[in-house]
């Protein structure tokens, strides 16, 4: 089975005036009004992924992890179909996806792929009740956002330091670090304070702090007032297509020094925005394609089957870990449900809706989930807990076309 390609907007319009009769303005509120129930054996998930803009590069590995896993989960019982929704990279697209897909009897959301944007859309599904699963979200606050707001990507809180140690571990006489962050995206300003203090945690001087945009493609300047601090240490926060330049023009512009990007650069499509100047770049990790489990082998397997012998990237695992996640939390609702009615099967079909969402929220934040990402569990807040984190080193090939995520030896533990 494989996603339905993102629809238009008339799609959805249609298909909301088909399912529905009467026409209602919000249809939540309807929902709420009549309390339908999903109505169907086959529940339907939403997902919203930045297939355009500057993060599409990170959102065409999500839509990777999510066509994986409905290929592998989407027909077991009680089956589950994803509708996909192109959410851009800025608010505006995000938050017009959101709503068409609240006019959807979804049973939950994943996405969008930005912080940025689940600051502004998130709440509109929190209020609606409806449960939104951050797949790649990892700026401070998020599951704060509401009650039905929770993640599986790691808070930069535990990833981002690490590449920093490890910085200095393969540099011990390090000593000067210059800063750049993205200041217009909120994954970014939340990130360079982590990386910040943990600057400063390891005796390191920062020697610059530079304020950059998501849309700047032009980095001679702040390159040139860069350099001038002399810096043996470089660290971004930024998103693909910036961040790939800036790294680009660092290189061009004669800086040799180590480099450590942040979660926004962490995928193999910055290979093209960046090239062979993406070589040495440390990135750290939620996910290993090397972890030894089964569901991990299993998840291997089907994306080498897909896409050759190449190794699944983390956002990849993480939308495919999210709606797993999703799935094996609707399965033991189902179990529960049948037990309680007594009922064999359709125990979640004829569950009014808004009900189904609030129980899923509940029992989704209650179980522990073997994902390829390892052991996952929330806390009651929606907060992602997880064991294992690494640092990549990106290894490009001498053409500068292609490369790999070459994980460091000694995976680092998480910080506590
Ligand atoms: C966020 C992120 C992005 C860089 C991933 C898509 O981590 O916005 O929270």
């Amino acid at each position: 089975m494989t996603i339905p390609p993102t629809r238009s907007a008339p799609f959805y319009f249609t298909a909301l005036a088909l399912g529905l009769s009467g026409a209602c303005a919000i249809l939540v509120g309807c929902q709420q009004a009549s309390r339908p129930t999903s109505g169907k054996q086959t529940l339907t998930l939403g997902a919203v992924v930045a297939l355009t803009g500057n993060a599409s590069l990170i959102g065409q590995d999500q839509r990777i992890g999510l066509e994986l896993a409905e290929s592998e989960f989407g027909s077991r019982p009680p089956a589950l179909s994803l509708r996909l929704e192109d959410g851009g990279s800025d608010e505006q697209t995000a938050t017009t996806a959101f709503r068409r897909l609240l006019q959807q009897p979804v049973v939950a959301l994943i996405g969008p792929s930005l912080s940025q944007q689940a600051f502004a859309v998130n709440p509109i599904a929190d209020r609606a009740g409806v449960p939104v699963l951050g797949a790649s979200n990892t700026a401070i606050g998020i599951p704060q956002i509401g009650p039905f707001v929770s993640r599986i990507s790691a808070p930069v809180s535990k990833v981002a330091p690490l590449s920093i140690q490890a910085a200095k571990r393969l540099n011990p006489k390090l000593e000067r670090v210059a800063v750049f962050f993205a200041q217009d995206d909120a994954y970014s300003t939340s990130e360079t304070k982590i990386f910040q203090k943990s600057i400063q945690g390891l005796g390191l001087k920062l020697v610059t702090v530079q304020r950059t945009s998501t849309a700047d493609i032009d980095f001679q300047k702040p390159i040139a007032d860069t350099l001038q601090t002399r810096p043996d240490l470089i660290v971004i926060s930024a998103l693909p297509n910036d961040g790939g330049n800036l790294v680009r023009q660092l290189r061009e512009m004669g800086y040799a020094g180590l480099i450590a990007a942040g979660n926004g650069m962490n995928s193999p499509n910055i290979y093209s925005v960046c090239q062979r100047y993406c070589d040495g770049l440390l990135i750290a990790q939620a996910y290993s394609p090397e972890a030894k489990t089964s569901v991990n082998r299993r998840f291997v397997q089907l994306y080498q089957k897909r896409h050759g012998d190449k190794a699944p990237p983390q956002f990849t695992a993480q939308a495919y870990a999210a709606m797993q996640v999703i799935r094996e939390a609707l399965t033991r609702l189902d179990r529960q449900e049948s037990l309680r009615s007594q009922s064999r099967n359709q125990a979640l079909a004829t569950m009014p809706l808004p009900e189904l969402r609030r129980a899923l929220n509940t029992i989704l934040l209650q179980g522990a989930y073997d994902t390829p990402l390892g052991e996952i569990r929330f806390t009651p807040e929606g907060e992602v807990i997880q064991k294992d984190f690494y640092v990549a080193r990106v290894k490009m090939d001498a053409k500068g076309k292609t490369g790999r995520f070459a994980l460091l030896p000694n995976p680092s533990p998480a910080t506590p």
